[in-house]
């Protein structure tokens, strides 16, 4: 595996010389943040962020996201050439040297939180989800807290999108899927690039939208969509997690051992009841996840792409961007080592036993 840190580029508070202190650290995920969802990224700007971050020692080797442009995903008129675009901005980054490029096919919202500041017994504080206050909420009203969405609609357009997305059902969300991944797939097998799904967070419909990449059967059918090794995933242990009945380790056996994980995110998080949770420190103990049985699968199934530690709490007074602040990612990337490091060590040493 090769330990990466995401970057938001010049104006994230986390700076490229504190992360390449992290002990264990070798690449940079990041993105081209400010050209509009659906336009061509500058080779100038791709080639530019690479140098800046080659200049602190560490690779640049993974994108995310490039953002699935919301016409692609309804299927709408331009999608044509929205995808041709996307297209070319695959092409481009594979030639600067990225190997793997992480999207997501969720309408509309990205990944979606009901509290940014919610407090921990020792004082930390980490975002969480409660159903009954999300189902509650209109996004019609502007009334969200959404850390993920980069996007700023006026209240008309994301009430003008939601509508459009009435006739969009899952089904419909698979065959537009579908005509994206049939069109992008070949263009990233020949830029040497591999794409990677983001699943949706959390993993069920929200607000009458539909949300598909969410558990083991919807994550065989993505890859059937189309059945090549370049069409893989993000497995997001923190996403698929928030429901109980995704089991995480043999999920990764499966799909990892057919060579389709291309990039881990891994954090924790603490399930309350159903549809509730709270994001956690990484360890087995402070959530619902066993991080241990987590590593392992991957391990054993073959693993050899890009990790990243997920979100992390915001602790020791640090203010920042949610869930991307340095101190608890920084422990989450250490902790993730150690584990894989204890692993490692122990099957190698049944290995020469054995032989
Ligand atoms: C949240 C992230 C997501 C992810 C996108 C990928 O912290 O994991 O926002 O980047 O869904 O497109």
């Amino acid at each position: 595996m090769k330990m990466t840190f995401r970057w938001y580029g010049e104006k994230d508070p986390v700076t490229l010389p504190y992360i390449r202190q992290i002990p264990g650290m070798t690449g940079i995920v990041s993105a081209i943040y400010d050209v509009p969802v659906g336009e061509v990224w500058p080779r100038e700007r791709i080639a530019a962020l690479k140098a800046q971050i080659e200049a602190e020692g560490l690779s640049f080797e993974v994108v995310e996201s490039v953002p699935v442009h919301e016409d692609i995903k309804l299927g709408a008129p331009g999608a044509d050439r929205l995808i041709e675009n996307y297209s070319e901005n695959i092409r481009r980054l594979g030639e600067a040297g990225v190997k793997v490029v992480c999207y997501n096919f969720m309408p509309v919202f990205d990944w979606l939180r009901t509290e940014l500041n919610y407090e921990w017994s020792d004082g930390a504080h980490a975002l969480s989800y409660d159903h009954e206050t999300m189902l509650e909420l209109d996004p019609g009203k502007g009334e969200l807290s959404l850390p993920g969405w980069d996007e700023s609609y006026t209240k008309d357009q994301l009430q003008e999108l939601l509508n459009a997305y009435a006739s969009v059902d899952e089904e419909k969300l698979w065959s537009h899927l579908k005509v994206f991944l049939d069109k992008v797939i070949p263009v990233a097998k020949s830029a040497g690039v591999k794409m990677a799904i983001h699943p949706d967070d959390p993993p069920w419909g929200i607000f009458g939208l539909p949300r598909i990449i969410t558990n083991e059967e919807n994550l065989n059918r993505f890859l059937r969509l189309h059945d090549d090794p370049y069409n893989g995933l993000t497995f997001c242990t923190g996403s698929l997690g928030a429901s109980a009945a995704n089991d995480l380790p043999t999920m990764i056996r499966r799909f990892g051992g057919e060579g389709r994980i291309h990039f881990a995110h891994i954090r924790n998080i603490k399930r309350d009841g159903e549809k509730n949770f709270v994001e956690s420190a990484h360890p087995t103990a402070y959530g619902s996840l066993n991080m241990y049985e987590i590593m392992k699968a991957l391990y054993e199934s073959g693993f050899d792409g890009y990790i990243r530690p997920d979100h992390g709490r915001m602790i020791w007074g640090e203010t920042g961007r949610y869930g991307y602040g340095l101190y608890d990612r920084a422990l989450g990337s250490t902790y993730i080592h150690g584990l894989w490091e204890a692993i490692a060590t122990e099957r190698k040493s049944h290995h020469e036993i054995a032989n």
